[in-house]
């Protein structure tokens, strides 16, 4: 096996809720470095990504929050991102919220021109500016990541890096808004709700996810946003929605993500140690990390 680079991405600029910034020490401190040891020849720690703490900023045309910071930060970590690919190690990036996604992307996108991405959350991020009932820019990656949104944002990446509708997955998605659905309809793009993982079953989810992917694309970035679980079994989130995916599917579909050799990159977000339980959901995150690169249960 590879190599592995962790990079951490203390940003809570994306939402309101603080601590979401404290991610990436919560998740080292679940033992990453000793659980993947293993599984790779060399494992390194690029540390943090310096993001501060500055007051938070309202956009007065379109009331988004913390747009410039988010766009400055989200493109240092676009090009670290980048030098990882080149050097040929596996990126993985601790979040930090959801708007982080944007600067990995669009440092993967430099690299590869029909990623795909697994988007594991209870939502859809897809709002834009336009549709966004909170201001809110971890609502909004996967939508940026299209070329939709603020331009500060989507040119975070060069005018490029867009994302293809057709090469994405939604995987446990169960609060989308009105503005996300009809994009999700406009575009086509393939979502598996709770109604379908609960009527065909994880198994039957991830067989369909690694086939629809696999020929068309020529990496898979996994986005997973720890809220996509279930509230019972990760409760250090900002933003719970009842009724999620199982720590047990979770293993399921990250084991099969293994199995089919398809991931190419990473990210783990949405951690909030201040809102945890005895950092469950960093342990959960890290556990899932075990299974996603191998590890064997016998
Ligand atoms: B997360 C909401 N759709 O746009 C919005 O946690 C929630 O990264 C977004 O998935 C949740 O504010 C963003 C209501
Ligand atoms: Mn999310
Ligand atoms: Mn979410
Ligand atoms: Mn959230």
């Amino acid at each position: 096996m590879k190599k592995l680079s962790i990079l951490g991405m203390p940003m809570d600029l994306g939402q309101l809720r603080r601590g979401v910034d404290m991610g990436p020490s919560a998740i080292r401190y679940a033992g990453i470095n000793e659980r993947l040891n293993k599984l790779f020849n060399e494992i390194e720690d690029l540390g943090d990504i310096e993001v501060g703490r500055p007051a938070v900023k309202v956009d007065s045309d379109t009331g988004l929050r913390n747009l410039e910071l988010i766009a400055d930060k989200t493109k240092i970590l676009a090009e670290k991102v980048d030098q990882v690919v080149a050097k040929d190690s596996f990126p993985l990036i601790l979040g930090g919220d959801h708007s982080i996604a944007i600067g990995t992307i669009a440092g993967l996108l430099q690299h590869y021109q029909n990623l795909g991405v697994i988007w594991y959350d209870a939502h859809g991020d897809l709002n834009t500016p336009e549709t966004s009932p909170s201001g809110n820019i971890h609502g909004m990656s996967l939508a940026v990541s299209l070329g939709l949104g603020h331009p500060m944002l989507t040119e975070v990446g060069g005018e490029t890096a867009i994302l293809k509708s057709e090469n994405i997955v939604i995987i446990g998605a169960r609060s989308l808004d009105e503005g996300e659905r009809e994009l999700i309809k406009e575009k086509g793009i393939k979502v598996y709700t709770m109604h379908e993982i609960d009527r065909l079953g994880m198994t039957t989810v991830m067989e369909e996810t690694i086939n629809y992917l696999k020929g068309k694309t020529d990496g898979v970035h996994l986005s997973l946003d720890l809220d996509g679980l279930d509230p019972n079994d990760a409760p250090g989130v900002g933003t719970p929605v009842m009724g999620g995916i199982s720590y047990r599917e979770s293993h399921l579909a990250m084991e099969m993500l293994a199995e089919s050799n398809i991931i190419t990159s990473a990210e783990f977000v949405e951690v909030n140690p201040i809102l945890d339980e005895k950092n469950k959901t960093a342990t959960a995150a890290v556990a899932l990390m075990g299974s996603l690169f191998g590890e064997k249960l016998l």
